[in-house]
């Protein structure tokens, strides 16, 4: 995003400046969308930990009742050289050891003694993760450890099917995926069931699972590659697609940078939709035809990221309070420089404004400069634990602040 969305923010930021005593107020799209004027805030900062064992873990999921926590990780250098949603399309640099890892919550001990790599089976194609999302094959007895379908997008790099010569990313963008494995709960080993290459899975960014083959996925752009995808911040020309084994269809659009996405745990055919450059979140029902409706939208004041849910069933959604800091400084040199983080919770309004309207409540549960973490993309709450778990696309760790 950073190095080709400046250039042409440029003239935009120079006449909005001479607006900016009167267009910089709460509910303006210079201070919700890009941040600028809004102060930042220390909300349960304080008490945090580092795990450099897990470096730029852009999403995570967590299996509660055993505490195991999933997560998506790369390399932060690797992520500025290979991030296809925001333009880092240069081969060269590319990860080639991106990983699922599992991170033991509840056992005692050390916490890197609580890590495992899981290692993919079936499976020797390239793997450059980013979204993935999750999906708990019921079992007879909770004492059985159930079966998980991971979805993961995958953002291989370009190959000729014909000539198998390698293609310019640069001109065809990457060869984005969503890849299916089948793993049991706790095992260090994945199994590759099968890849989802349609041409509606475009510009993947995170798949949210539907049923055991089936799921959502979004794509943040339009467009693959091109200068053209800068127009996409002003007119909404994404959208989210379904896919099962049969193929995909596009279930919504147009949406602005859809991004990420997530099922309501207790409303199976609700789903939140979160946008990079809209203040707010989107509330969707998947109908019988497999195409979403929008039913509600929430504003959060905030351009919103990854989102993820606790077991009660609210919504987490990790924001970029400064996003021209995020994007201009921080994704170019990830490791030296730290941006700004919060993340916000979203539940049902029980108070009586909800009479009036407001049906659901945002608070700020999470506020930091960047000390403590780093553009992050992902806040996981365990609410057993009263722990927040903090990744991010290229955050060189990753944080877990106790509230
Ligand atoms: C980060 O956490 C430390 C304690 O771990 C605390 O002393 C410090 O104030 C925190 N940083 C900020 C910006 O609040
Ligand atoms: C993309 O990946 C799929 C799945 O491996 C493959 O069939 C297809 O040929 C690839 N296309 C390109 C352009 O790399
Ligand atoms: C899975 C997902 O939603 N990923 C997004 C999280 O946030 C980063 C930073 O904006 C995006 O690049 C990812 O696409």
């Amino acid at each position: 995003m950073a190095s080709k969305i400046l250039p042409f923010l440029a003239l935009p930021a120079l006449l909005l400046a001479v607006a900016y005593q009167f267009f910089t107020g709460k509910g303006t799209w210079i201070h919700d969308g890009l941040g600028i004027g809004r102060q930042l805030e220390s909300i349960n900062n304080k008490n945090c930990i580092k795990v450099p064992e897990l470096q730029a873990c852009e999403h995570m999921w967590m299996h509660r009742p055993s505490g195991l926590l999933y997560l998506a990780c790369s390399d932060p250098i690797g992520r500025v050289h290979w991030t296809p949603a925001v333009d880092n399309l240069d081969l060269q640099g590319r990860p080639t050891t991106d990983y699922f890892a599992i991170l033991d919550t509840k056992a005692q001990g050390p916490i890197s003694s609580r890590i495992k790599k899981i290692s993919p089976s079936l499976y020797h194609d390239s793997l450059n993760v980013h979204g993935f999302d999750v999906h708990v094959v019921p079992t007879a007895s909770s004492e059985i450890k159930p079966t998980l379908r991971i979805f993961a997008v995958n953002h291989r790099p370009p190959i000729d099917p014909l000539t198998h010569t390698a293609l310019d990313p640069h001109k065809v963008g990457a060869n984005s995926t969503v890849e299916l494995f089948e793993t049991t709960l706790g095992e260090s080993k994945m199994r590759h069931i099968r890849t989802y290459a349609f041409p509606e899975i475009r510009t993947p960014n995170m798949p949210a699972a539907v049923g055991p083959d089936s799921f959502l996925v979004t794509n943040d752009h339009l467009r693959k590659v091109g200068h053209a995808r800068i127009l996409e911040l002003f007119k909404a020309s994404s959208d989210i697609a379904y896919c099962d084994t049969q193929g995909c269809r596009v279930a919504i659009s147009p949406l602005a940078f859809p991004n990420g996405i997530i099922r309501s745990p207790n409303q199976p055919n609700t789903f939140f939709a979160a946008s990079s450059v809209e203040a707010k979140i989107r509330v969707l029902e998947l109908q019988a035809d497999k195409s979403l409706v929008l039913i509600d939208e929430i504003r959060t004041g905030y351009p919103a990221d990854n989102l993820s849910v606790d077991s009660q069933g609210r919504v987490y959604v990790a924001v970029f309070p400064k996003i021209l800091h995020t994007s201009a400084q921080h994704f170019p040199d990830p490791v030296h420089v730290h941006t700004p983080s919060a993340v916000l919770r979203i539940s049902p309004n029980e108070a009586q404004s909800r009479f009036f309207g407001e049906k659901y409540k945002v608070e700020k549960i999470f506020e930091d400069d960047g000390e403590n973490a780093s553009g992050v993309t992902v806040g996981l709450f365990d609410e057993e634990e009263d722990k927040l778990y903090l990744g991010g696309v290229s955050q060189p760790f990753t944080a877990i602040c106790q509230l």
